[in-house]
Protein backbone atom coordinates (compact mmCIF):
# COMPACT_ATOMS: atom_id res chain seq x y z
CA UNK A 1 0.00 0.00 0.00
CA UNK A 2 2.73 2.28 1.21
CA UNK A 3 4.47 2.31 -2.06
CA UNK A 4 1.56 2.35 -4.37
CA UNK A 5 0.84 6.00 -2.69
CA UNK A 6 4.58 6.40 -2.95
CA UNK A 7 4.65 5.49 -6.81
CA UNK A 8 1.37 7.72 -7.18
CA UNK A 9 3.04 10.93 -5.13
CA UNK A 10 5.92 10.75 -7.58
CA UNK A 11 3.72 10.09 -10.29
CA UNK A 12 1.91 13.34 -9.68
CA UNK A 13 5.20 15.66 -8.89
CA UNK A 14 6.81 14.63 -11.94
CA UNK A 15 4.01 15.28 -13.86
CA UNK A 16 3.13 18.19 -12.17
CA UNK A 17 7.07 19.38 -13.05
CA UNK A 18 6.55 18.37 -16.65
CA UNK A 19 3.45 20.21 -17.49
CA UNK A 20 4.87 23.35 -15.66
CA UNK A 21 6.89 23.57 -19.03
CA UNK A 22 5.93 23.67 -22.63
CA UNK A 23 7.85 21.24 -25.04
CA UNK A 24 8.34 22.01 -29.05
CA UNK A 25 9.20 19.37 -30.62
CA UNK A 26 11.84 19.84 -33.58
CA UNK A 27 12.61 17.26 -36.60
CA UNK A 28 15.45 18.51 -38.67
CA UNK A 29 18.26 16.73 -40.79
CA UNK A 30 21.41 16.03 -39.10
CA UNK A 31 24.32 18.16 -37.98
CA UNK A 32 22.10 21.53 -39.29
CA UNK A 33 21.71 23.08 -36.22
CA UNK A 34 24.38 24.24 -33.69
CA UNK A 35 23.08 23.19 -30.51
CA UNK A 36 23.60 25.84 -28.29
CA UNK A 37 21.23 27.59 -30.26
CA UNK A 38 18.34 25.24 -28.91
CA UNK A 39 19.62 25.98 -25.38
CA UNK A 40 19.26 29.41 -25.94
CA UNK A 41 15.59 28.94 -27.12
CA UNK A 42 14.98 27.08 -24.01
CA UNK A 43 16.21 29.69 -21.81
CA UNK A 44 14.90 32.48 -22.73
CA UNK A 45 11.27 30.72 -23.55
CA UNK A 46 11.49 28.80 -20.40
CA UNK A 47 10.28 25.21 -22.46
CA UNK A 48 12.10 22.18 -23.51
CA UNK A 49 12.98 21.68 -27.02
CA UNK A 50 12.70 18.21 -28.02
CA UNK A 51 14.95 17.39 -30.51
CA UNK A 52 14.94 14.20 -33.13
CA UNK A 53 16.96 14.25 -37.00
CA UNK A 54 16.71 12.52 -39.81
CA UNK A 55 19.33 11.71 -43.03
CA UNK A 56 16.30 12.52 -46.08
CA UNK A 57 13.25 14.34 -47.31
CA UNK A 58 12.13 11.18 -47.96
CA UNK A 59 12.31 9.38 -44.34
CA UNK A 60 11.44 12.56 -42.62
CA UNK A 61 7.89 12.85 -44.85
CA UNK A 62 7.18 8.55 -44.15
CA UNK A 63 7.67 9.77 -40.86
CA UNK A 64 5.40 12.74 -40.57
CA UNK A 65 2.62 11.36 -42.86
CA UNK A 66 2.15 7.97 -40.85
CA UNK A 67 2.22 10.02 -37.36
CA UNK A 68 3.45 8.52 -34.32
CA UNK A 69 5.24 11.37 -33.17
CA UNK A 70 3.99 14.84 -33.71
CA UNK A 71 6.63 17.29 -34.83
CA UNK A 72 6.21 21.35 -34.15
CA UNK A 73 8.65 22.11 -36.94
CA UNK A 74 10.66 20.72 -39.27
CA UNK A 75 12.53 21.45 -42.17
CA UNK A 76 11.89 19.76 -45.34
CA UNK A 77 13.02 20.96 -48.92
CA UNK A 78 11.88 23.01 -51.96
CA UNK A 79 10.41 19.43 -53.35
CA UNK A 80 8.86 18.07 -50.55
CA UNK A 81 7.29 21.29 -49.37
CA UNK A 82 5.30 21.06 -52.43
CA UNK A 83 4.06 17.58 -51.86
CA UNK A 84 3.30 17.90 -48.20
CA UNK A 85 1.49 21.54 -49.16
CA UNK A 86 -0.63 18.95 -52.04
CA UNK A 87 -1.29 16.98 -49.08
CA UNK A 88 -2.54 19.39 -46.58
CA UNK A 89 0.30 17.98 -44.01
CA UNK A 90 0.93 21.82 -43.16
CA UNK A 91 -0.52 24.98 -41.23
CA UNK A 92 -0.36 28.11 -42.57
CA UNK A 93 2.06 29.65 -40.13
CA UNK A 94 1.00 33.07 -39.11
CA UNK A 95 3.35 35.53 -40.72
CA UNK A 96 1.67 38.77 -37.94
CA UNK A 97 4.10 36.11 -35.89
CA UNK A 98 7.34 36.32 -37.79
CA UNK A 99 8.06 39.43 -38.24
CA UNK A 100 11.97 38.48 -38.35
CA UNK A 101 10.98 37.46 -41.68
CA UNK A 102 11.60 40.91 -42.91
CA UNK A 103 15.27 39.80 -42.86
CA UNK A 104 15.09 36.88 -45.41
CA UNK A 105 16.86 37.97 -48.76
CA UNK A 106 13.96 37.96 -51.60
CA UNK A 107 15.38 36.06 -53.85
CA UNK A 108 14.43 33.08 -50.84
CA UNK A 109 10.65 34.16 -50.77
CA UNK A 110 7.56 33.36 -52.77
CA UNK A 111 9.41 30.25 -54.75
CA UNK A 112 7.26 28.04 -56.96
CA UNK A 113 6.85 25.34 -53.96
CA UNK A 114 5.48 27.65 -51.84
CA UNK A 115 4.56 30.79 -53.74
CA UNK A 116 3.39 33.10 -50.97
CA UNK A 117 5.48 31.23 -48.19
CA UNK A 118 1.95 30.52 -46.72
CA UNK A 119 3.66 27.42 -45.04
CA UNK A 120 7.08 27.73 -44.88
CA UNK A 121 9.70 30.06 -43.74
CA UNK A 122 13.62 30.00 -45.56
CA UNK A 123 16.35 28.16 -43.74
CA UNK A 124 19.16 27.42 -45.48
CA UNK A 125 20.26 27.06 -49.14
CA UNK A 126 22.73 25.50 -51.96
CA UNK A 127 24.20 23.07 -54.27
CA UNK A 128 25.10 19.65 -55.10
CA UNK A 129 28.39 19.08 -55.88
CA UNK A 130 31.72 17.41 -55.99
CA UNK A 131 34.08 17.41 -53.15
CA UNK A 132 37.40 15.42 -53.89
CA UNK A 133 40.79 15.28 -52.40
CA UNK A 134 43.47 17.35 -54.23
CA UNK A 135 46.36 14.88 -53.45
CA UNK A 136 44.72 11.68 -54.43
CA UNK A 137 42.82 13.31 -57.38
CA UNK A 138 44.77 14.39 -60.42
CA UNK A 139 42.28 14.06 -63.14
CA UNK A 140 40.45 17.53 -63.55
CA UNK A 141 37.46 17.73 -61.31
CA UNK A 142 34.99 19.75 -63.59
CA UNK A 143 32.14 17.13 -64.67
CA UNK A 144 30.07 14.54 -63.35
CA UNK A 145 32.33 12.00 -65.44
CA UNK A 146 34.86 11.72 -62.48
CA UNK A 147 32.19 9.52 -60.47
CA UNK A 148 32.47 7.06 -63.41
CA UNK A 149 36.38 7.09 -63.77
CA UNK A 150 37.75 3.87 -63.08
CA UNK A 151 40.70 5.02 -61.50
CA UNK A 152 39.54 5.68 -58.47
CA UNK A 153 37.01 2.58 -57.84
CA UNK A 154 36.38 1.99 -54.27
CA UNK A 155 37.63 5.99 -53.53
CA UNK A 156 34.13 7.00 -54.39
CA UNK A 157 30.87 7.98 -51.98
CA UNK A 158 27.46 8.79 -53.36
CA UNK A 159 25.04 9.93 -51.11
CA UNK A 160 22.49 7.56 -49.93
CA UNK A 161 19.67 9.94 -51.24
CA UNK A 162 17.27 9.19 -53.88
CA UNK A 163 16.60 12.33 -55.58
CA UNK A 164 20.33 13.69 -55.64
CA UNK A 165 21.63 10.84 -56.98
CA UNK A 166 19.54 9.67 -59.72
CA UNK A 167 19.85 13.61 -60.64
CA UNK A 168 23.42 13.14 -61.12
CA UNK A 169 22.85 10.36 -63.71
CA UNK A 170 20.18 12.35 -65.43
CA UNK A 171 22.39 15.46 -65.47
CA UNK A 172 24.89 12.86 -67.07
CA UNK A 173 23.18 12.01 -69.97
CA UNK A 174 21.74 15.20 -69.98
CA UNK A 175 18.12 14.92 -69.38
CA UNK A 176 16.19 17.45 -66.98
CA UNK A 177 16.43 15.99 -63.27
CA UNK A 178 12.42 15.99 -62.92
CA UNK A 179 11.91 13.96 -65.71
CA UNK A 180 8.56 11.90 -66.33
CA UNK A 181 10.09 10.12 -68.87
CA UNK A 182 10.08 5.90 -68.57
CA UNK A 183 13.18 5.45 -71.31
CA UNK A 184 15.29 8.33 -69.44
CA UNK A 185 14.82 6.48 -65.83
CA UNK A 186 15.71 3.42 -67.23
CA UNK A 187 19.37 4.83 -68.54
CA UNK A 188 19.78 6.64 -65.58
CA UNK A 189 19.60 3.47 -63.38
CA UNK A 190 21.72 1.66 -65.82
CA UNK A 191 24.48 4.30 -65.19
CA UNK A 192 24.05 4.54 -61.22
CA UNK A 193 24.27 0.19 -61.71
CA UNK A 194 27.03 0.87 -63.36
CA UNK A 195 28.86 3.01 -61.35
CA UNK A 196 28.41 1.05 -58.15
CA UNK A 197 31.46 -1.50 -58.48
CA UNK A 198 33.29 1.91 -58.26
CA UNK A 199 31.51 3.22 -55.33
CA UNK A 200 33.05 2.72 -51.53
CA UNK A 201 29.22 3.70 -50.03
CA UNK A 202 26.34 5.56 -50.21
CA UNK A 203 26.70 7.76 -47.32
CA UNK A 204 24.79 10.58 -45.27
CA UNK A 205 26.72 12.85 -43.09
CA UNK A 206 29.57 10.37 -42.54
CA UNK A 207 30.52 11.40 -45.64
CA UNK A 208 32.28 14.05 -43.48
CA UNK A 209 34.23 12.17 -41.38
CA UNK A 210 35.28 9.90 -44.46
CA UNK A 211 36.65 13.08 -46.69
CA UNK A 212 38.20 14.38 -44.01
CA UNK A 213 39.78 11.61 -42.52
CA UNK A 214 41.36 11.00 -46.15
CA UNK A 215 39.55 7.69 -46.40
CA UNK A 216 38.12 8.28 -49.93
CA UNK A 217 39.36 10.42 -52.56
CA UNK A 218 35.72 12.26 -54.25
CA UNK A 219 31.96 12.22 -53.05
CA UNK A 220 28.60 13.48 -53.90
CA UNK A 221 27.67 16.25 -50.99
CA UNK A 222 25.52 19.29 -50.48
CA UNK A 223 27.70 22.53 -50.66
CA UNK A 224 27.32 23.78 -46.78
CA UNK A 225 28.61 20.36 -46.18
CA UNK A 226 32.02 21.13 -48.14
CA UNK A 227 32.31 24.06 -45.87
CA UNK A 228 32.55 22.11 -43.05
CA UNK A 229 35.08 19.91 -44.59
CA UNK A 230 37.30 22.04 -46.39
CA UNK A 231 37.58 23.96 -43.20
CA UNK A 232 38.83 21.05 -41.57
CA UNK A 233 41.01 19.49 -44.42
CA UNK A 234 42.32 22.06 -46.99
CA UNK A 235 43.37 19.37 -49.10
CA UNK A 236 39.91 19.63 -49.95
CA UNK A 237 37.42 21.40 -52.87
CA UNK A 238 34.21 21.54 -53.79
CA UNK A 239 33.08 21.94 -57.44
CA UNK A 240 29.68 22.34 -59.30
CA UNK A 241 29.94 20.07 -62.14
CA UNK A 242 29.52 21.78 -66.05
CA UNK A 243 26.67 19.94 -66.82
CA UNK A 244 24.78 21.43 -64.28
CA UNK A 245 23.62 20.93 -60.54
CA UNK A 246 20.56 20.76 -57.99
CA UNK A 247 19.61 24.34 -56.66
CA UNK A 248 17.71 23.37 -53.29
CA UNK A 249 16.38 25.54 -51.05
CA UNK A 250 14.89 24.11 -47.22
CA UNK A 251 12.79 25.91 -45.32
CA UNK A 252 10.99 25.68 -41.89
CA UNK A 253 7.18 24.28 -41.82
CA UNK A 254 4.92 23.74 -39.03
CA UNK A 255 3.03 19.92 -39.63
CA UNK A 256 -0.34 19.76 -38.74
CA UNK A 257 0.24 17.08 -36.79
CA UNK A 258 2.53 19.68 -34.38
CA UNK A 259 0.55 20.33 -30.89
CA UNK A 260 1.91 23.38 -30.07
CA UNK A 261 2.10 26.00 -33.24
CA UNK A 262 2.17 29.18 -30.62
CA UNK A 263 5.97 27.91 -30.02
CA UNK A 264 6.25 26.90 -33.19
CA UNK A 265 5.79 29.99 -34.68
CA UNK A 266 8.30 31.64 -32.07
CA UNK A 267 10.76 29.09 -32.85
CA UNK A 268 10.77 29.95 -36.64
CA UNK A 269 11.07 33.79 -35.75
CA UNK A 270 13.75 32.77 -32.96
CA UNK A 271 15.99 31.46 -35.87
CA UNK A 272 15.34 34.42 -37.73
CA UNK A 273 17.06 36.66 -34.93
CA UNK A 274 20.45 38.06 -37.34
CA UNK A 275 22.84 37.31 -34.30
CA UNK A 276 21.22 33.46 -33.76
CA UNK A 277 21.00 32.45 -37.55
CA UNK A 278 24.91 34.06 -38.17
CA UNK A 279 25.85 32.15 -35.23
CA UNK A 280 23.93 28.82 -36.24
CA UNK A 281 24.53 29.31 -39.85
CA UNK A 282 28.81 29.76 -38.94
CA UNK A 283 28.68 26.24 -36.66
CA UNK A 284 26.87 24.27 -39.66
CA UNK A 285 28.73 25.77 -42.82
CA UNK A 286 25.63 25.88 -44.93
CA UNK A 287 24.67 29.00 -46.70
CA UNK A 288 21.76 31.67 -44.66
CA UNK A 289 19.14 32.75 -46.74
CA UNK A 290 18.73 35.50 -43.54
CA UNK A 291 20.98 38.72 -45.10
CA UNK A 292 20.96 40.63 -41.77
CA UNK A 293 22.88 37.68 -40.49
CA UNK A 294 25.56 37.98 -43.27
CA UNK A 295 27.36 40.71 -41.01
CA UNK A 296 28.27 38.35 -38.08
CA UNK A 297 29.60 36.08 -40.08
CA UNK A 298 33.13 35.74 -41.17
CA UNK A 299 34.64 37.38 -44.27
CA UNK A 300 35.65 34.42 -45.69
CA UNK A 301 32.07 32.49 -45.21
CA UNK A 302 30.24 35.90 -47.31
CA UNK A 303 32.98 35.70 -49.88
CA UNK A 304 33.23 31.66 -50.35
CA UNK A 305 32.41 31.11 -54.03
CA UNK A 306 31.21 27.23 -52.16
CA UNK A 307 28.65 28.95 -49.48
CA UNK A 308 28.20 31.92 -51.46
CA UNK A 309 28.16 31.24 -55.52
CA UNK A 310 26.92 33.78 -57.90
CA UNK A 311 24.59 32.89 -60.44
CA UNK A 312 27.59 32.48 -62.94
CA UNK A 313 29.66 30.33 -60.16
CA UNK A 314 26.70 28.36 -60.07
CA UNK A 315 25.64 27.48 -63.50
CA UNK A 316 23.02 25.53 -65.08
CA UNK A 317 20.86 24.63 -62.36
CA UNK A 318 17.36 23.00 -61.74
CA UNK A 319 15.06 22.40 -58.99
CA UNK A 320 13.38 19.49 -57.89
CA UNK A 321 9.87 19.47 -58.53
CA UNK A 322 7.23 16.94 -56.52
CA UNK A 323 6.76 14.24 -59.18
CA UNK A 324 3.11 13.19 -57.85
CA UNK A 325 2.60 9.72 -58.83
CA UNK A 326 5.27 9.24 -61.01
CA UNK A 327 7.38 9.37 -57.93
CA UNK A 328 6.61 5.55 -58.03
CA UNK A 329 8.87 4.91 -60.89
CA UNK A 330 11.84 6.47 -59.03
CA UNK A 331 11.10 4.55 -55.72
CA UNK A 332 11.47 1.34 -58.29
CA UNK A 333 14.67 2.58 -59.49
CA UNK A 334 16.25 3.81 -56.36
CA UNK A 335 15.27 0.35 -55.05
CA UNK A 336 17.28 -1.72 -57.71
CA UNK A 337 20.18 0.47 -57.62
CA UNK A 338 20.89 0.21 -53.73
CA UNK A 339 19.98 -3.87 -54.20
CA UNK A 340 23.06 -4.16 -56.66
CA UNK A 341 26.37 -5.19 -54.97
C1 LIG B 1 22.80 18.48 -43.30
C2 LIG B 1 21.75 18.20 -44.29
C3 LIG B 1 21.57 19.29 -45.21
C4 LIG B 1 20.38 19.20 -46.03
N1 LIG B 1 23.42 17.31 -42.82
C5 LIG B 1 20.55 19.60 -47.43
N2 LIG B 1 19.32 19.81 -48.02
Amino acid sequence: MFSIVLVMIIGLLSTGCGSAKSTINVYNWGDYIDPDVLKEFEKEFDVKVNYNTFATNEDMYVSIKKGGTSYDVAFPSDYMIERMIKEDLLEKINKENIPNLDNIEDRFLDLNFDPSNEYSVPYMWGTLGIIYNKNMVDDLVNSWDILWNEKYAGQILMLDSQRDSIAIALKKLDYSMNTRNTKELEEAKEKLIKQKPLVYAYVGDEVKDLMVGEEAAIAVVWSGDAVAMIRENENLDYVIPKEGTNLWFDNMVIPKSGKNKELAEKFINFMNRPEIAAKNTDYIGYSTTNYAALKYLPEDIVNSKVAYPTDEEIGEVEIFKDLEDFLKVYDEIWLEIKAQR
